[in-house]
C-alpha cells in the first residue's frame, strides 16, 4: 500500500471515526415497523457488489434495521386533487427562516462563531453570512439534525429498485399519494439508484470506522449533520474546520468550513452576482425557494 492510499484511508476512518462524534443515539420510533425481508434484494445486491458477505447479513439481520415505508413516503409527494398547494410561485420563500427572531438568532450565531466564520471566509472566498444562513435553514444551527435511522432509510428507498418491493411499497401507500403507476414507476426507480449510491457511500464510512451503523440519524433522506450533507459528500467535501485531525459534521468549526469547501467547489466567489450565487445554491439544493430563501438571509445579514 502506497503512504497516499495509506493516509487516505487513515483520514477516512479517523473522520468517519468522528463522524457522528456530536450524534446522539436514537431509534426513530416514527419510522414504523417494516418487513425486513422487502431488504434482501439491497443485501444481496451489497454482497455482489463485493462487501463483506458476513458483515452485510449481520447488519440487515439486526431488529433495529429494516424496510421502512415512512421513512421513503416524502419522496412522493401528495397529489394536488386532494387539496396539496400549488408549486411554489417564482418569488416565494420559506418565512420561518425570515423571522426576527430567526435572524436574531444567526446574528448571534454569527456572533458566537465569528473567528471560524471569518477565517472560512477569508480561505474559501464564500460570504460568512452565506454559510450562516445555509446552516439555519438546514438545521436551525443544528437543533434539528434529524432523527431517521440512515440505514433503514437509504435502504428501503434503495429496495424500491427490485420489481417486487416496488409493487410492495405501492400497495403501502395511502391513496393520496399515488399518481399513475408509470410517474411511480419512474420515479422509484431513478431515486432508487441514488440512494443504492448513497446507501455504499454511508456503509464505506460506517463499516471502515467500525461504528454501529443502525444508530446514526438523520434527514429522511439520509444527510447528516449540521450542514446536512449526504454520505457521499462528505468525504469529498467534508473539512476539518478546527485542525483536531477529525471531520466532525456535528461540529460547528467543521461544519462551517465544510459549507464553506462545498460552495467553493460549486463555484461560488468573492463579489459573485445574485444570479449565479442563485445558481451556485441550487447545487446544494435544488429548490428556487430555497435558494431565494438562503440568499435574502444573507442579504439582511450583511454587514454583521
Ligand atoms: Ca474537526
Amino acid at each position: 500500500m502506497n503512504t497516499n492510499i495509506k493516509r487516505l484511508l487513515s483520514i477516512t476512518v479517523i473522520s468517519a471515526l468522528c463522524l457522528f462524534c456530536g450524534y446522539s443515539i436514537s431509534f426513530a420510533a416514527n419510522c414504523g415497523a417494516g418487513d425486513s425481508g422487502l431488504l434482501a434484494s439491497v443485501k444481496n445486491r451489497l454482497i455482489a457488489d463485493g462487501y463483506d458477505k458476513e458483515t452485510i447479513e449481520n447488519l440487515y439481520s439486526k431488529p433495529a434495521v429494516e424496510f421502512s415505508p415512512k421513512c421513503i413516503m416524502l419522496f412522493f409527494p401528495k397529489t394536488i386533487s386532494t387539496g396539496t398547494p400549488p408549486p411554489p410561485s417564482k418569488t416565494s420563500m420559506h418565512e420561518q427562516f425570515l423571522t426576527p427572531a430567526a435572524i436574531a438568532k444567526a446574528k448571534n450565531f454569527i456572533k458566537t462563531n465569528r473567528s471560524t466564520l471569518s477565517n472560512a471566509e477569508q480561505q474559501y472566498g464564500v460570504d460568512l453570512q452565506v454559510i450562516t444562513a445555509i446552516i439555519l435553514v438546514e438545521t436551525g444551527f443544528g437543533a434539528n439534525t434529524g432523527s431517521w435511522p440512515v440505514i433503514n432509510s437509504l435502504s428501503t428507498l434503495a429496495a424500491l429498485g427490485d420489481a417486487d418491493t416496488r409493487k410492495a411499497f405501492w400497495d403501502m401507500m395511502p391513496a393520496e399519494r399515488k399518481h399513475s403507476w408509470d410517474y411511480y414507476e419512474s420515479r422509484a426507480v431513478k431515486k432508487s439508484e441514488w440512494a443504492y449510491g448513497e446507501l455504499k457511500a454511508f456503509l464505506d464510512l460506517a463499516i471502515m470506522a467500525g461504528v454501529q451503523t443502525e444508530t446514526i440519524t438523520g434527514s429522511y433522506a439520509g444527510a447528516v449533520g449540521i450542514p446536512q450533507f449526504m454520505p457521499s459528500n462528505i468525504l469529498s467535501l467534508g473539512r476539518d474546520g478546527d485542525n483536531d485531525g477529525f471531520i466532525d459534521l456535528f461540529n460547528y468549526n467543521d461544519a462551517i468550513f465544510s459549507v464553506a469547501n462545498y460552495f467553493r467547489e460549486s463555484g461560488w466567489r468573492k463579489g459573485i452576482d445574485y444570479d449565479r450565487a442563485f445558481n451556485v445554491v441550487l447545487r446544494y439544493n435544488k429548490s428556487g425557494t430555497y435558494a431565494r430563501t438562503v440568499l435574502e438571509i444573507a442579504n439582511r445579514l450583511k454587514g454583521v
